[in-house]
């Protein structure tokens, strides 16, 4: 091979050793399609069907590829190049693909935020990727995040601009950006189409690189999973840019088989339910607490019938996952909504897990389901990475076609979160049934899953720790019947014991999303400690528990 052929990626990107991406692509897993073709492809399939509904607007296929389009030519205009990286946080609006797909054919890298992240995370995303760009809706959900990006700018020299989706005041209208449309050269399908963000456990959240190639397999065997069909209708209910929403099989899953995408502002029953019965949903995906809440509603709805009762025969399957479903609650998925449940376990970093259509009751019930691949490489391993008796908990490692093989620009990190021949450490523990069916049995990583929104504990500390009268602070993990976990942060104060409620207002202040604020904190002399010498989180995990606990008695 000589020089001019060798492969030259994102610098930061780790790309699959040269013998594995040999073999993804002899198997058949990676095709070098990309995104931009592949919209390309639909809309001359189907130029006339329907590919998103958003509120009153609904685009064809025709319109998000001639959309996308002119957004590209409208973004090189202002000077947005290949290979910029341009942080993307939008609601659940029909501009979200648009805007992805203008990013993807022009070779720019979105990096997707979540609408709940403030300047804390905007402004470290943008840093670490070196951002030019950051796309906004004007406001959502009561909160103005042109006020937002009025803070990151200060704080961010480098981004040189604000494309505002709505009013955009001083910054650009993405209205205006709708020119005429021009070729650009295809994006390689190996290189970093997107920068997807992990739950992280350790430090400030880790950028995950994800190619066409990788992220296409996925979304291709997801959506053959999940049987759909150019007549699939999904409801997009959860953030639209998480992974599970995302690819799992997701909106892309969805777009890629030729169907129909339908945005829900929120994911509530009041939202989401006419939606299902006026655009005949097929599938959608929730979190374990927003199953409950549909699970509740229908049941409540069902006894007042004369009333709000809506029609949700439509609707085929539901997927359940970002975090643990009881087997209890999964149970009443199919009496109560009369369709089938899918449970998910997946990680934006890779590897998928789902429960099969044709699983026997108890699999789809007690489990998290199997990989996507046969090519997955799943292992379950004790501390020092022996593989365990089959059947026995330990450690999820993970290797295969989707599967990253380093977080981006994180070289330290990056040698602790994978082995040296190059599986992912999961965090998570599991344990494997001899189906291949894994179930989630806890979790190694110093995270907290609150409802399918991780927390890493020693993000928040280490904020928790620059408040003058908090001398050293541990965030632990306390139950919760709705959400499964909420966090508690154990406080060993300096000086004056500063109230709960100040501390909280602090961490605001310090710009981070509000699920990171503890949910309760707890004043306490010194910490349990381990025969190392570590804080012993495992005691303060089971003193909140207890008191919890013997609080509820007491009630
Ligand atoms: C999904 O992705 P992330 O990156 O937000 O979080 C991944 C982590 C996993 O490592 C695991 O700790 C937890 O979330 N998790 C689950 C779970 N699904 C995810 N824990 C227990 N049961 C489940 N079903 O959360 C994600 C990405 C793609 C598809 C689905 C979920």
């Amino acid at each position: 091979m000589s020089n001019a052929d060798l492969p030259e990626y994102l610098p930061g990107f780790t790309p699959w050793p040269q013998q594995a991406a040999a073999h993804y692509r002899a198997a058949g897993y990676w095709t070098g399609e990309t995104f931009g073709a592949i919209l390309r492809a639909r809309a001359q399939q189907y130029p006339a069907r329907l590919a998103l509904v958003c509120g009153v607007r609904r685009w064809t296929y025709a319109e998000l590829d001639q959309r996308s389009d002119q957004l590209a030519a409208g973004f090189a205009r202002i000077g947005i190049r290949p290979r910029d990286r341009v942080v993307v946080q939008l609601p659940n609006i029909a501009e979200f693909f648009a805007v992805c797909f203008a990013l993807f054919r022009l070779g720019a890298i979105p990096v997707f935020a979540l609408p709940p992240h403030r300047r804390a995370e905007i402004s470290y995303f943008c840093a670490h990727a070196e951002a030019t760009a950051y796309v906004i809706a004007d406001q959502d959900g009561g909160f103005d995040y042109r006020q937002l990006a009025r803070q990151v700018r200060a704080e961010q020299p480098g981004l040189q601009h604000i494309i505002v989706v709505g009013q955009a005041e001083e910054f650009c209208a993405l209205d205006s950006l709708y020119d005429q449309p021009q070729t650009f050269a295809e994006a390689r399908p190996d290189d970093v189409a997107f920068l997807q963000l992990s739950g992280g456990s350790t430090g400030l959240p880790k950028l995950i690189p994800r190619t066409p190639d990788d992220y296409l397999y996925s979304i291709r065997a997801s959506a053959e999973i999940c049987g759909l069909t150019a007549d699939s209708i999904y409801l997009c209910a959860l953030p639209v840019a998480h992974n599970f929403t995302l690819s799992s099989p997701g909106s892309f899953g969805v777009l890629y088989a030729g169907g129909c995408v339908v945005m829900a502002r929120r994911a509530s029953p009041d939202d989401a339910f006419p939606l299902i019965e006026a655009e005949r949903v097929t599938l959608t995906a929730l979190v374990p607490p927003l199953a409950m809440v549909w699970l509740d509603a229908v049941n409540n709805r069902v006894n007042e019938r004369a009333g709000g009762g809506h029609d949700l025969s439509s609707l085929q399957l539901l997927q359940v996952g970002g975090a643990k479903f009881t087997a209890e609650v999964a149970q009443r998925v199919g009496p109560v909504l009369g369709c089938s449940l899918q449970q998910v376990f997946g990680m934006a970093e890779g590897l998928v897990n789902y429960t099969r259509h044709d699983d026997p009751e108890q699999l789809i019930v007690g489990t998290q389901g199997r990989a996507i691949s046969a090519a997955d490489e799943v292992r379950v391993v004790d501390d020092e990475d022996r593989d365990v008796t089959p059947g026995e908990v330990g450690h999820l490692l993970t290797r295969g076609p989707y599967t990253i093989r380093g977080y981006y620009k994180a070289e330290e990190h990056n040698a602790r979160a994978f082995t040296a021949d190059g599986f992912y450490r999961t965090g998570d523990l599991v344990s494997q049934l001899p189906s291949g069916h894994l179930v989630v049995e806890g979790r190694a990583k110093d995270q907290i899953n609150r409802g399918g929104d991780k927390v890493a504990a020693d993000e928040v500390e280490n904020h928790l720790l620059a408040h003058p009268n908090v001398h050293d602070v541990a965030l632990v993990s306390m139950p919760d019947a709705y959400l499964g976990e909420r966090s508690c942060a154990f406080v060993i104060p300096r000086g004056v014991v500063p109230r709960a409620l100040e501390l909280n207002n602090f961490l605001r202040e310090r710009g981070i999303a509000q699920y990171k604020i503890p949910d309760r904190i707890e004043f306490i002399d010194r910490f349990p400690k381990t025969g190392v010498g570590k804080v012993n989180k495992r005691v303060l995990r089971e003193r909140i528990a207890e008191q919890l606990a013997s609080a509820g008695k007491s009630l």
